[in-house]
């Protein structure tokens, strides 16, 4: 017959495309194992962590199964099911029932991880508490800076007529107030199990204050404060990066998290105070 050959080619490609489909499958699969053993999410620090966390876990199932289910179904169909001879592709809805199974059920799915998803933001992006540590961050060409209010827990007056690169939080030098409060660089110091508020802006670029033992992340961006809110809940070290590509220097935007007792922190502020 004069199909022979066609169909023979066609039947090829599908086989063929059937064991990319399954390399895609077992390289995916192997990629998600070395990853997950050397990249993983840096141990969580933070009471509002938990819940990305889990949401986080909770996506990643639902799309490792859809992942394997689907190139499965395509590998085996292509390899099972390849060109016949004199054999035609139907195209009629004859199982309605199966196609409204895999419209609607991933569909029920997205829905579902869509409210879940706004429930976590919500909860993350709230009022922050009455007792929060209040902390300024401004981001700028490369580094973090930070200002706390002194042992009497209030800000100087600033103002963006006073800004100078000497002087990115535009502290008014006129205001005794602001001699007690402590500005430090790329050093972030948080009580354990008090919520802190970081009021976040940039004097240059747009920025990326990014927390990831805290699973916080915000833009700095310049002309608007942007609050962000959690309660750091283990003591320790942990770092800052920049998560915005920033310029040249963009690599060097990284600092240090201390998150200490209320009495360690007291301790270091006062000590901070010229
Ligand atoms: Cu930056």
């Amino acid at each position: 017959m004069e199909d022979t050959g066609r169909t023979h080619d066609e039947r090829r490609a599908g086989r063929w495309t059937s064991v990319l489909i399954m390399f895609t499958l077992v390289a995916g699969v192997l990629s998600f194992v070395w990853s997950a053993r050397s990249y993983w999410l840096l141990p969580l620090a933070s009471a509002q962590g938990a819940s990305i966390d889990e949401l986080f876990d909770i996506i990643l199932v639902l799309t490792a199964i859809a992942f394997v289910a689907v190139h499965l179904f395509i590998g085996i169909a292509l390899w099972r099911f390849p060109a016949r001879q004199g054999a035609k592709a139907a195209h009629w809805h004859e199982h309605l029932g199966a196609e409204l199974t895999w419209t609607v059920v991933p569909a029920i799915g997205i829905i579902i991880l869509g409210i879940a998803g706004e429930v976590v933001w919500a909860k993350v992006y709230s009022a922050p508490p009455a007792n929060a540590e209040q902390v300024d961050v401004v981001g700028r060409q490369f580094e973090w800076q930070f200002r706390y209010p002194g042992p009497d827990g209030r800000f100087g007056r600033s103002a963006p007529r006073f800004v100078t690169s000497g002087n990115p939080f535009g502290m008014d030098p006129s205001d005794p107030e602001n001699k007690q409060n402590v500005v430090t660089i790329n050093d972030l110091h948080l009580v354990v199990n008090r919520p802190v508020l970081l009021h976040i802006t940039s004097i240059d670029v747009i920025h990326s204050l990014s927390l990831p033992n805290f699973r916080m992340k915000q833009d700095a961006v310049p002309g608007r404060v942007v609050d962000i809110w959690f309660t750091p809940n283990k003591e320790g070290a942990y770092q800052i990066v920049c998560a915005q590509l920033c310029g040249v220097g963009h690599y060097t935007m990284r600092g240090n998290i201390t998150v200490q007792s209320q009495s360690a922190f007291d301790q270091w502020l006062q000590s901070q105070i010229k």
